[in-house]
């Protein structure tokens, strides 16, 4: 037996793992002593990496539609297949009739490979992956309010903080280590206020729980924001040096009283002006935020006024401190970074710049198109109006992660090719004309890019079963057929030199670097070496930081006469994503049973509900059959039920109501009915479209 250090392959906290190999398998996994983000720890998830990349369940070959049925064929067939639904949808529908969706659990390399594959040879900017219904929000709210969507800090600022503000993030489920390092901050002396409708595990254990109303974030920040500059508790200094005007915002906010601010948000006026007072007069405060803060369709207003909260008290720039919007799967960072976006090259240089556009066109060889590209929702849209022709998803489930499923499913089946690069057979690849089988994180070199910006590498253990390959070398084998040459790179390493020779941010970065430092914070330059462990010290980005002002929009769908509860969505701590991966160990699928909606004990004793009732959940848009969990988590009137379970797939439900700035769908809220139903009906049948 021996054991290669990589990165674990679930959220973002970036965790080192040690990936114990005999017999040509992965039996087990250790934690990486020493390492500064897991500090020799792992979450229930991390421990389990072996069953996820275990090879029982893959896709081993690839598969092909024929007469309505997969089955396998030859990588030649495959890729020649592919090769020309997408010829004949350039022909068909143009450049702006295909796309990428690219994948926030794969490497660097093979993100990087993505977006050059749709913008050098399909000619298109349409890529997008994963960041779009997550963190996008913070992208662009942050792009606006300091000109950078990243973690201003690390985590280990935490152990600096002499204040944690965690809004609209269940840490210790879903960054377990970030969660347990809060924990640890308090113990030795650092407060701890959650801001969240659901009484979550940290909000429990904290000093001051806000149980603010589902989707008032706005009407709370802002109405901290009014009582600090009531009493004059703001930072003068940093605003008059490092900050542009806040006489707009100061004039948006005048006249907001605690009252009225306690009655938009249901949270008491001493909790409002105990938490002003505590993080305008704190020497160090982190704020630290989530899914809470972005899926709503005011999503980067919802970020920008938590910016304003910061700025407004001087809580950027200095350890300890920050604006930290918790990234969710392993490498979502990176993919954002390379620029699986429709609006960023690596690095986040922008489409609209001519300049730009003309120096990768110079360093690919061919022309680059000037023309915006299409988010992963509007390629959706775009195919269910039957005007794109090929849809190439890479490690990404849409069918049960995206918002109202009856709709993409529908739009799926209206595209001419799906193509699907795959490690299991998800509920979307189900629907794939062509799937081809991808290599796990186990069995390819890369780097994955945590939350904090660290570039970290990831080790070939062992070679990837059957016929699988990394998404990189897949793509360069298209390109190849398609008459393009600059995919020829012969090792990852290859890749990210390319990449890291185009991109400012990453300039000084090499594996040779990132091996004798346990990984490094961009920006990584001349300037930068060793890398940023704090953002903005010294100036923004911008120059000066912008306060925004920002107006509190109710969710587009509020409960009703017909629909009487609000309905919100979230995860749990032994299930990730679509489940494709976790729901392979035995160890992780004993712990819950598939499918729950949880509702408060008291709405259910009105209901005359009981525990583990089966129930018919509906919206406007589907509705499904699922169990009861009984939870005083919750306020009376909300039901909340995770997404990782195809049996109860609660996007069914989801509204895809969108942020008009992000088009992030509003996955924390809209309006649900409830009714018990026979204990014999089956959770399987219940999908179909109300009429
Ligand atoms: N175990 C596990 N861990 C994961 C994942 C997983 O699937 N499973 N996924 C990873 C990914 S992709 C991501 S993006 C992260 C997400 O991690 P989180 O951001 O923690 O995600 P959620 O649990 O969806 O939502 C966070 C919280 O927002 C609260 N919330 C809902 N509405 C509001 C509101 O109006 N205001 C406020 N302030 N809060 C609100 C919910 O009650 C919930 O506690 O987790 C990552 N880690
Ligand atoms: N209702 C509701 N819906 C949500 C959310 C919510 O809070 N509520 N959260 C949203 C958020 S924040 C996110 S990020 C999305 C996540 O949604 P998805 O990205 O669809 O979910 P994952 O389970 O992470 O799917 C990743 C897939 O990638 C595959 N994979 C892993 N590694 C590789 C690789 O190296 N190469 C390839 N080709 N494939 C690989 C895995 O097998 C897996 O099937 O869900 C969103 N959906
Ligand atoms: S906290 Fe995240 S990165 Fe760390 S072991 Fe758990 S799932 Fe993996
Ligand atoms: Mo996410």
């Amino acid at each position: 037996m021996h054991t290669v250090p990589s990165i674990c392959a679930y959220c973002g906290v970036g965790c080192g793992v040690g990936l114990r190999v005999e017999g040509g398998r992965v039996i087990g996994v250790e934690p990486q002593a020493g390492h500064p983000v897991s500090q020799g720890q792992l979450c229930a998830k991390g421990w389990s990496n072996a069953y996820a990349v275990d090879p029982v369940g893959r896709i081993t070959t690839p598969l092909v539609r024929e007469h309505g049925e997969l089955r396998p064929a030859g990588w030649d067939e495959a890729l020649t297949r592919v090769a020309e639904a997408l010829r004949t949808s350039l022909e068909t529908y143009g450049p702006l009739g295909v796309g990428v969706i690219s994948c926030a659990r794969a490497s660097n390399e093979d993100n990087y490979a993505a977006q050059k594959f749709a913008r050098a040879v399909l000619g298109t900017h349409n890529i997008d992956h994963c960041a779009r219904i997550c963190h996008s929000p913070s992208v662009a709210g942050l792009s606006r309010t300091l000109g950078s969507g990243a973690m201003t800090n690390s985590i280990a600022d935490l152990d600096e903080a002499e204040l944690i503000l965690v809004i609209g993030a269940d840490v210790t489920e879903n960054h377990a280590m970030i969660g347990a390092r809060m924990l640890r901050a308090q113990a030795r002396g650092a407060r701890l206020v959650v801001i969240d409708p659901r009484k979550t595990r940290l909000a429990r254990l904290a000093d001051m729980h806000l149980q603010l109303r589902l989707g008032s974030n706005i009407a709370l920040l802002n109405g901290l924001v009014q009582i600090i500059l009531d009493n004059g508790w703001e930072n003068r200094a940093f605003l008059a040096k490092r900050c542009e005007d806040i006489e707009p915002l100061s004039r948006h906010l005048a006249g907001i009283t605690p009252e009225q601010t306690s009655r938009e948000t249901g949270v008491p006026v001493e909790q409002l002006i105990k938490l002003a007072r505590l993080y305008s007069q704190s020497k160090a405060a982190f704020i630290a935020y989530g899914m809470g803060i972005t899926q709503f369709q005011s999503g980067t207003n919802n970020v920008i006024a938590v910016s304003n909260l910061a700025l407004v008290c001087g809580q950027v720039g200095r350890p300890g401190t920050g604006i930290n919007p918790l990234r969710g799967q392993n490498n979502v960072q990176g993919a954002c970074d390379m620029g699986c976006l429709p609006d960023v090259f690596p690095g986040y240089q922008k489409v609209a710049d001519a300049s730009v556009r003309a120096k990768f066109a110079d360093a690919w060889g061919c022309a680059m198109p000037e023309t915006p590209g299409m988010t992963s929702l509007g390629m959706t849209k775009a195919a269910a109006a039957g005007q794109f022709g090929c849809l190439m998803i890479l490690g990404e489930d849409p069918v049960q992660t995206d918002p109202d499923r009856n709709q993409v499913a529908h739009a799926l089946a209206q595209l001419d090719c799906l193509v699907v690069i795959e490690m299991h057979l998800t509920e979307t690849a189900k629907l794939a004309d062509v799937i081809l089988p991808a290599a796990s994180f186990a069995e390819k070199d890369g780097t994955f890019s945590n939350c904090e910006r660290r570039v970290q590498r990831i080790r070939r253990a062992l070679p990837p079963p059957g016929q699988a390959r990394c998404d990189w070398q897949i793509l360069g084998e298209l390109a190849r057929r398609l008459g393009h040459t600059g995919f020829e790179w012969q090792s990852a390493e290859a890749v990210f030199d390319e990449m890291a020779s185009l991109s400012p941010i990453f300039s000084a970065m090499s594996y040779a670097a990132l091996d004798t430092h346990h990984g490094l914070q961009w920006p990584c330059d001349a300037e930068h070496p060793q890398g940023s462990p704090i953002l903005h010290q010294h100036s923004f980005p911008l120059g000066r930081a912008r306060l925004l002002p920002v107006s509190c929009v109710a969710p587009a769908e509020c409960p009703d006469a017909d629909y009487p509860f609000w309905f919100t969505t979230h995860r749990l701590h032994f299930h990730y994503g679509c489940g494709s991966m976790t729901r392979k160990s035995p160890l992780l699928e004993r712990e819950t049973p598939a499918g729950l909606l949880f509702i408060h004990p008291a709405d259910a004793v009105r209901l005359g509900l009981a525990q583990h009732q089966r129930v018919r959940v509906s919206s406007r848009r589907g509705e499904l059959i699922t169990r009861l969990e009984l939870s005083d988590d919750l306020a009376p009137g909300t039901l909340a039920m995770p997404y990782h379970f195809r049996e109860a797939p609660c996007n069914l439900l989801t509204n895809d109501a969108q942020d008009p700035i992000t088009r992030m769908p509003e996955l924390k809220a809209c309006a649900v009915a409830l009714e018990a139903v026979d204990e014999q009906a089956k959770e399987e049948g219940a999908h179909a479209r109300r009429p």
